[in-house]
């Protein structure tokens, strides 16, 4: 059964790819489980036949016949235990795996997400320019430990699983920021995460609905 997923008609980001279906796209391409798309406004977001599907009313949203999922997090993790691909088959190996997934998103996204609403949310206030460089540092703070245990490997834990999809998504929200360079062995992290032909397919994918129309 071929499954649907919902994103932005338009994203705000113009394509850039940090809307989290490219996350769940991503995923699906990595284990060439091949999706439709229902691209939803923000009006339908909030409509009740997308609220009986996703109670906060976001993208994305995953529907395989009768199940319908919300949170990107247990969409990934849904098609990971669905497909060879995305996890070990270790239950060691895999248990970390999956550890690495909600370090992504409980730990490092977080002070990330804090920046991104400091930066673009809140750059009028009076306070922001004294407030944004202790919301930078939160996040550099993170990312000094990240930095420390992926050392000079290529990915967290071994070989490529969906802690480091999730990862990767997670960090490439700092790239405007500047700060993901300034640590080098994760900006060549994210870099290898990009290059993975899978997430080449989604982010084309995501693009071609949200590029800006020249006219
Ligand atoms: N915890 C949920 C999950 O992980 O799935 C969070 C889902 C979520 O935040 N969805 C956002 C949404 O639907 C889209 S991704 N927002 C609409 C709303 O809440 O009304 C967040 C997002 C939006 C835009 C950009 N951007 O333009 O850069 C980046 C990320």
């Amino acid at each position: 059964m071929t499954p649907t997923i919902t994103g932005f008609e338009r994203s705000p980001d113009g394509g850039k790819g940090l809307a989290r279906d490219t996350r769940v796209r991503w995923a699906l391409e990595e284990v060439g489980q091949p999706y439709e798309v229902r691209l939803v406004s923000f009006a339908q977001m909030k409509a009740p036949e997308h609220l009986a599907i996703h109670p906060f009313g976001q993208i994305p949203t995953y529907e395989e016949g009768p199940l319908r999922l919300f949170e990107t997090g247990s969409i990934v993790f849904h098609l990971a235990e669905q497909h060879a691909g995305l996890l070990p088959g270790d239950r060691d190996a895999r248990a970390r795996a999956i550890t690495w997934m909600f370090a992504a998103l409980n730990t490092v996204e977080p002070p990330i997400l804090e920046l991104m609403t400091a930066r673009i949310f809140e750059r009028d206030k009076p306070w922001s320019e004294e407030r944004l460089p202790l919301v930078k540092d939160r996040v550099r703070a993170t990312l000094d430990k990240l930095s420390v245990h992926l050392g000079a490997a290529d990915w967290l834990d071994g070989a490529f699983s969906a802690g480091d999809l999730l990862m990767v998504s997670v960090l490439l929200r700092l790239r405007m920021s500047g700060i993901l360079d300034e640590y080098e062995n994760l900006a060549a992290y994210v870099a290898r995460g990009e290059a993975r032909p899978a997430y080449v397919r989604a982010f084309a994918a995501q693009f071609a609905v949200n590029a800006p129309s020249i006219s």
